[in-house]
């Protein structure tokens, strides 16, 4: 009764799984990607270097954060769209964007000392502004604003200096751009654009931007894209766009935030504020995890962008166990921060990442350079995998005797991680039963070493 009940079930996921397939190969027709794609050998080793890297900070920065969010909880990057403020007053911003406190070398250090190895920053969010020197667009930093510097050139040499790595956000959406036309679900009617435009010229300026950045800038980590999901049905060319990456830079990983299961060309899966899977949000709508490396993204509050009202912050304990989750699937956490008109991070997040930071020089090993553990992550904790070596991440549990299901191998040894003492445990034909005394809790997370 119960075997034909879960195998119906079984066949029904399958079916609506394969109608998913099939409603996204409609909705997204014209999306041929890089078919037949063959990642090069520096792509493969950068690949393997990110998964052993698992923790990156992602930079939400551009006029928006000028506006703080206006007063109002909520995605303070898109006050543009939400508050509906025309291009030519919105264009007011770059006028007066003087960051005159940012420095570079403050931001990589602290990402070095939040155990963070690289940085994904906003190259060109939303709202259509270049935080580069663009040839193919005046609406930049250096030519509109009083600052006239070249953020990401002067943040890419310090990231060279301190050996962090550096991904580049681009925003295929574009709300200032005229030629992003027919417009998307977004940026429609208030921006004062007129309703016409040639969609394949804003293609091609989004390529010719994108070569910018993988010309001007020496080897990036990668590109980050996001707003397909504005569009779907838009001839986005990504067979181009992709390839073209590909040639400029054969080493460099393109990841896109459309939600779906990746396309060829892509050369790493991610999740918006989410645990590979999980869907937890509702716009995760991938249907499976791929075989490539993994990365979710999340904020400290509820925004990206600079928010001043937004006071809801995650507790350390929180990010912490987040992380140690998304290593538990082998995803990164890619941890964002809103920097505040000033240049300055936000001081309450550069205090978490420093708590962040001094726990990851503690138990750094039982994260860095592992895969998914055996044990799935789940409502008591998750595991990392090193060789032979599993770390049982004890996240949530109350209790002393602690069943975790059947394992790979046998045990050979199991001892807790921070005083190398013995774990009692119990091997039995329904699985491992293991012994955690409370005086061996810890409240972030009580490590195991199991060797098998
Ligand atoms: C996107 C951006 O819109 C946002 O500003 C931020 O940069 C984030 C990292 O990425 O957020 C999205 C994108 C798509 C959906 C939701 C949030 N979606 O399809 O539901």
């Amino acid at each position: 009764m119960q075997d034909s009940q879960s195998s119906k079930l079984k066949s029904m996921n399958v079916k609506k799984v394969l109608a998913g397939l099939l409603f996204s190969s409609l909705l997204i027709g014209n999306v041929s990607a890089q078919q037949g794609y063959q990642p090069s050998e520096k792509n493969l080793q950068n690949r393997e270097w990110f998964q052993n890297a698992k923790f990156g900070l992602f930079i939400h920065w551009g006029m928006y954060c000028q506006l703080a969010g206006g007063g109002n909880q909520g995605i303070a990057e898109w006050i543009m769209n939400d508050r509906k403020i025309p291009i030519k007053q919105y264009e007011k911003l770059p006028g007066f964007f003087n960051p005159v406190s940012f420095n570079p070398a403050e931001w990589v250090s602290m990402v070095k000392k939040a155990g963070m190895k690289y940085i994904t920053i906003t190259s060109k969010h939303h709202e259509g502004f270049a935080m580069y020197d663009s040839k193919v667009s005046d609406y930049n930093v250096v030519k509109r604003t009083p600052y006239g510097k070249d953020i990401i050139k002067m943040l890419k040499d310090e990231c060279d200096k301190q050996g962090i790595k550096l991904f580049f956000y681009y925003s295929q959406l574009d709300w200032h751009h005229p030629d992003y036309f027919p417009r998307g679900n977004t940026g429609q009617g208030f921006t004062g654009r007129p309703e016409k435009g040639d969609w394949n010229k804003y293609i091609d300026y989004m390529n010719a931007q994108l070569t910018e950045l993988l010309t001007n800038y020496g080897e990036v980590g990668g590109i980050w894209f996001d707003g397909m999901w504005d569009k779907w049905d838009a001839p986005w060319r990504l067979d181009e766009t992709y390839a073209l990456i590909h040639k400029l830079q054969p080493g460099a990983m393109i990841g896109s935030n459309h939600h779906k299961f990746p396309f060829p060309g892509e050369d790493f899966q991610m999740y918006e504020r989410d645990l590979p899977g999980e869907n937890s949000m509702g716009f995760n709508h991938t249907g499976a995890v791929s075989d490539l490396p993994l990365e979710m993204c999340e904020t400290m509050n509820g925004s990206w962008g600079f928010n001043l009202v937004d006071t809801g912050y995650k507790s350390t304990k929180q990010l912490l166990q987040t992380l140690i989750k998304a290593s538990g699937y082998g995803a990164n956490l890619l941890l964002n921060t809103g920097p505040m008109p000033s240049g300055k991070i936000q001081p309450e997040n550069v205090d978490t990442l420093m708590v962040v930071g001094k726990w990851l020089d503690k138990y750094g090993e039982t994260i860095y350079g592992t895969r998914k553990g055996p044990v799935k992550p789940t409502t008591w904790g998750a595991s990392t995998q090193k060789g032979s070596i599993t770390y049982l991440h004890v996240l949530n549990y109350g209790d002393e005797n602690l069943f975790v299901g059947k394992l790979p191998k046998k045990i050979k040894s199991a001892k807790f991680y921070d005083d190398k003492t013995p774990v009692k445990f119990k091997e039995t034909e329904y699985g491992v039963i293991l012994n955690i005394p409370a005086s061996k809790k810890k409240s972030i997370d009580t490590i195991l070493e199991i060797e098998m």
